[in-house]
């Protein structure tokens, strides 16, 4: 494979950069481009030496530098790796760069350096994902999330439930050599009870999907009052920022602002949008249809209401669009004498202040409170899947089992069910990439970063 390099490191200001290269030809590019060309062929993997990095053209000193160098198979990718820090910014990082690119490097495509360590088996898919999951992560709890996959135990339990599988197809298989239909009936009983088992195992994994997409990618809270109730202020208060515009005049916000907080570790992702209520104009109606969505797809509802006025019939419509959903009521500007009476609806709100900054740790409970009720699993101990691909691969094995179950009960042709539970083998191989088509690589490397 040729040899590939990218700055590794962000792009700004900080005080070294990485830059990484990895292919066969590393070590004597990187050897055109410094002092003392001849160190880098001797030495051995694993070391670090200092340098100097000279452009072999002009002969003029670029930057001072360590260089790491890696022997396959023992390095990131597997193959020989050469890593140069240098000194950081944007202009240093991007010249080195370009003496490698000029000496015979290419430029790395988006996760490029992982799929090489995917194909030189230094990781399996799953692995891969789990390692974008972490760099991705927002909070301790999704990075503790990350770190549990990326050591493999996803990959385990798929591994245990793809080996009973291989194990009751050599059953099925023996079976249908068999003249003796005594010993099938045995072996049928026995292989129904395993399928069960693997059957519920994959449930489990398939509804462990929602609490790890949540810890990952966050639980999108959509802000959703009338006019001026004081979401936006209140958006401003969880987010610590003065972010929204807010002003007294109803009507303020029409686009979808974001925002995201940790909350306890969650990873929350608030949704200030325009206030409900017959549009007054275009802006504002085109802001509605936009809110629209995002109440539909948000996973949870910020249901605000003003506590310094009853409730009104506006408030009562609202709630009837958003009670289906998880949602936490609040009512906002307690600071001021109470209105809030006979409310008509079935809610104990959550009264806080966004002026004053005062019940955020009441409402931050109740935030981290239904996050809890909708998290289906215990994630300290839980295998859990996090991506949809993973989400995906697993209920289709789920359901060639399942197929699989019903035949052998319906006492059909046991190849025929052999069939189904090679599929399902299969669906398992895929996920964790044991076989992998380059389009599915490239749909989960085209999501990391250059350079990773
Ligand atoms: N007294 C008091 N006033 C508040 C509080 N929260 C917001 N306000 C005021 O209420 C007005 C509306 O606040 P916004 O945050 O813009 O309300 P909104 O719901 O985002 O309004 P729209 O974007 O127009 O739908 C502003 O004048 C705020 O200063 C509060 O807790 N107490
Ligand atoms: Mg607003």
């Amino acid at each position: 494979m040729d040899t590939i390099c990218a700055i590794s490191t962000p792009i700004g200001i900080g005080a070294i950069s990485l830059i990484r290269m990895s292919g066969k030809d590393s070590i004597s590019i990187a050897s055109r481009i410094i002092s003392g060309k001849d160190v880098l062929s001797t030495i051995e993997g694993g070391r670090i030496i200092h340098s100097w990095i000279i452009d072999p053209m002009t002969e003029e000193i670029v930057d001072e530098v360590l260089i790491s160098v890696f022997r396959a198979p023992q390095s990131y990718t597997g193959e020989d790796m050469i890593e140069i820090s240098t000194h950081g910014g944007i202009v240093i990082p991007r010249r080195v760069l370009n003496l490698l690119l000029r000496e015979g490097a290419r430029l790395a495509e988006r996760g490029e350096f992982t799929r090489r360590a995917f194909l030189n088996n230094k990781m399996s898919l799953l692995e891969a994902e789990a390692l974008l999951n972490l760099i991705e992560a927002r909070t301790e709890k999704g990075a503790r999330l990350a770190e549990t996959n990326l050591k493999g135990r996803l990959q385990e339990e798929i591994n245990e439930i793809k080996n009973t599988l291989l194990d009751i197809t050599t059953l099925l298989e023996a079976s249908l050599d068999f003249e003796d239909r005594d010993r099938l009936e045995i072996d049928r009983e026995y292989i129904i009870n395993r399928l069960y088992k693997l059957k519920e195992m994959l449930e489990s994994l398939i509804s462990s999907y929602e609490g790890g997409r949540i810890l990952i990618e966050g639980f999108d809270f959509a802000i959703v009052g009338k006019p001026n109730v004081g979401k936006s202020s209140l958006f401003n208060m969880l987010l610590k920022e003065d972010r929204a515009i807010v002003t007294a005049e109803p009507g303020t916000t029409r686009d979808v602002l974001e925002g995201m907080i940790d909350i306890d570790g969650y990873p929350v992702r608030l949704l200030d949008m325009v206030g409900i209520r017959s549009p007054v104009n275009e802006p504002e109606r085109k802001g509605l249809e936009r809110a629209e969505g995002i109440i539909e797809s948000a996973d949870g509802i910020l249901f605000v209401m003003d506590a310094s006025e009853p409730l009104s019939s506006a408030d009562e419509r609202i709630y009837k669009t958003i009670f289906r959903k998880p949602f936490i009521s609040i009512a906002n500007k307690s600071d001021l004498p109470s209105g809030l009476e006979g409310i008509p609806f079935d809610i104990s709100p959550v009264y806080v202040s966004a002026k004053e900054c005062s019940g955020i740790n009441e409402l931050n409970k109740a935030i981290v409170n239904l996050i809890e009720n909708i998290l289906p699993y215990d994630f300290s101990e839980g295998v859990i899947c996090t991506t949809e691909r993973q989400a995906e691969g697993v209920r289709r094995a789920h359901n060639l089992i399942e197929n699989g179950i019903k035949m052998i009960e319906e006492q059909r042709d046991p190849e025929l069910v052999t069939f189904d539970i090679k599929e399902a083998i299969d669906r398992l191989r895929e996920l964790t990439g044991e076989i992998s088509s380059e389009d599915v690589l490239d749909r989960i490397f085209s999501d990391f970063c250059i350079g990773k």
